[in-house]
């Protein structure tokens, strides 16, 4: 069955745009991309001292189960250059799934929706672009709800808009 998945991209090492479109471009055969938003440059949330990352929500189509999703995803970040770093930390790719289809998992790794998404201006407001009507499954709320419960001062379109 082809599923409905809600993808957060962020990078802030190197050339942050470069590496958020080597992640779009790659995420081909077996996620086809739907939706786009622009690209937001953001404050570093949670760890305050690194430089400030690139942001970017999508929507995709798929055929792989979350199980699949994330291996995809993780094995995408690894080749893309990805290396160790710590919670909150700099990275050059992140790619985390914020919703699958409306489903809840609550077994780490694997947490869905993602369990922080609500808390964070730099996921919201590019998610809000592309689907501003979303609905929260735990929460119970649309993206545009969530939206006005956050910081969202120095979150600025980069490119895209
Ligand atoms: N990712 C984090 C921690 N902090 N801050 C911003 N602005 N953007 C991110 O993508 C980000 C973050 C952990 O994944
Ligand atoms: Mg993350
Ligand atoms: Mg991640």
């Amino acid at each position: 069955m082809e599923h409905i998945v809600y993808l957060a991209l962020g990078s802030n090492i190197g050339n942050r745009l470069a590496n958020l479109k080597n992640a779009v471009g790659n995420l081909t055969p077996q996620m086809n991309v739907k939706k786009k938003s622009p690209v937001y440059e953001t404050p570093p949330w949670g760890f305050k001292e690194q430089d400030a990352f690139l942001n970017q929500a999508l929507m995709a189509e798929t055929y792989l189960e979350p199980e699949e999703l994330l291996g995809h995803l993780k094995r995408l970040e690894k080749a893309l250059g990805r290396e160790e770093s710590f919670q909150n930390g700099p990275r050059l790719i992140d790619l985390d799934i914020l919703f699958f289809d409306d489903i809840i998992i609550d077994s780490p790794p694997l947490m869905i929706p993602h369990p922080r998404l609500h808390q964070r201006a730099f996921v919201l407001v590019p998610l809000n672009d592309i689907a501003p009507n979303l609905f929260h499954p735990l929460l119970g709320r649309q993206v545009q709800d969530l939206l006005l419960d956050v910081d969202r001062v120095n979150v600025n379109v980069y490119e895209g808009k």
